[in-house]
Formats: C-alpha cells, sequence, structure tokens
C-alpha cells in the first residue's frame, strides 16, 4: 500500500488528516510542503499540479491511482476505505449528521477565516498590521468555539458525542491549537477544553501534533 499526504505541520487542515490516518492505523509517507517559505511551496508549479486549489493538505492513493484534497473528504474516504482503527462516522445516521455538523462548524465556518491567504489577504489590501491580523482570527475563533461550546452541551462524554472517538473530535484538536497560537482565552471553553485534553492522550492525536512532524520548526 502507498499512502502520500502533502502536509505542513502548523497547518490545521493537514493535522486533521494526520489525526484521521493514525486513527485507522494508516501506514503512510508524510511529504512537507512548506507554506511560507520562498512564497509559499503550495503556489509552485510541482504542487498545484496536484491541487489547483493551493492548499494543503493533499492525499494520494497511489494503489486507487487516486489524488483527493479537502481534509474532510479526505477523512470520509479513509474511514470507508480502511476497515482498521476506529470508525470515525457513526453507523446511525442521525448520529452521523450531528457528527459532521460540529466538523463543519469547525472546518468550514471557523479555519477559513484564520487561514493563511485570508491574513495575507487582509495585510497586503486593507493594512492590517499582525495584532490586526490576529483580532481578526481570534474574533472568528471565539465565535465558532462559543456555538460548538452550547452544541455539545448535551452529547459530550469523554469525547464531543460519548465515549467514542469522532470526527467532530478530529477537526475540534487542530482548532483548538490555532486557537492558542492566537491566545484565546481557553478558560472561556471548559468543555471544549476537556475533550481536547483527552484526545491529546491518545497516541494518534500525540502521533500526529505538529510539533512532532519531521518538518515542525
Ligand atoms: N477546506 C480545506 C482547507 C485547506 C486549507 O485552508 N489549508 C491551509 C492550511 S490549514 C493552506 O494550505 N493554506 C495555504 C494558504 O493559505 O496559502 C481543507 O479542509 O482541506
Amino acid at each position: 500500500m502507498s499512502i502520500k499526504l502533502y502536509g505542513y505541520w502548523r497547518s490545521s487542515a493537514s493535522y486533521r488528516a494526520r489525526i484521521a490516518l493514525n486513527l485507522k492505523q494508516v501506514d503512510y509517507e508524510y511529504v512537507p510542503v512548506h507554506l511560507v517559505k520562498n512564497g509559499g511551496e503550495q503556489h509552485m508549479e510541482a504542487y498545484r499540479s496536484l491541487n489547483p486549489a493551493e492548499l494543503l493538505p493533499t492525499l494520494v492513493d497511489e494503489d486507487e491511482d487516486i489524488i483527493l484534497t479537502q481534509s474532510l473528504a479526505i477523512i470520509e474516504y479513509l474511514d470507508e476505505r480502511f476497515d482498521t482503527g476506529i470508525q470515525l462516522l457513526p453507523e446511525h445516521k442521525l448520529q452521523r449528521a450531528r457528527v459532521r455538523a460540529v466538523a463543519y462548524d469547525l472546518a468550514a465556518d471557523i479555519q477559513p477565516l484564520g487561514n493563511l491567504r485570508v491574513l495575507q489577504y487582509l495585510e497586503a489590501n486593507f493594512g492590517a498590521d499582525a495584532q490586526t491580523k490576529a483580532a481578526w482570527a481570534r474574533h472568528w475563533i471565539e465565535k465558532g468555539f462559543g456555538a460548538i461550546e452550547k452544541r455539545i452541551q448535551n452529547t459530550a462524554g469523554q469525547y464531543c458525542f460519548g465515549f467514542d472517538v469522532s470526527l467532530a473530535d478530529v477537526c475540534l484538536v487542530p482548532q483548538v491549537y490555532n486557537a492558542k497560537r492566537f491566545n484565546v482565552d481557553m478558560e472561556a471553553y471548559p468543555l471544549i477544553s476537556r475533550i481536547a485534553d483527552n484526545c491529546n492522550k491518545l497516541e494518534a492525536f500525540i502521533q500526529a501534533q505538529p510539533e512532532n512532524q519531521p518538518d515542525a520548526e
């Protein structure tokens, strides 16, 4: 089997995919793409030919001759392709929809607003300095975390949904990592903090942490 993940140590979307690969116990090759060096390797032809959106991550499954982008699509693909490890989406359709809703809160509504290219655009076109960009990112994380903290009030156990790790947790932990980078006061989100701490005790999450990647700086 030959699976490659193109990622960057601090990219939260890559971090999601790494957690999922580990939870599914998939052996994979990690190919670092530097998001900042030389104006960003994601914009260079070598990577753009794999992913025209110039965003990380990209997964290549050479056995199936497949190139996949979008971390959530990648994770659902892995969940269905491999019956190893744990199931990231519940069997029951209502539970599955609820897990996806929290994952989309994180990956579709929060993370894109703090993405590198958005912050770069604010700086280049609206003169936003480092402080303004951080305040912007913090604002959207806090708004999103406020909603999630309420949303999982009745579903949380050890993880977002009871006692099984799911796609929601896979998306939550990288966003908590981002929140800390932007100095969000995590004490305002005790449930999210507790769940992230629980996840971060698991080997699959530890191995996926930005600091544990070969390209970590
Ligand atoms: N919705 C995409 C988001 C991908 C994304 O935003 N990737 C970021 C890193 S977390 C990126 O590559 N940014 C490069 C840039 O902004 O130029 C996914 O989940 O895969």
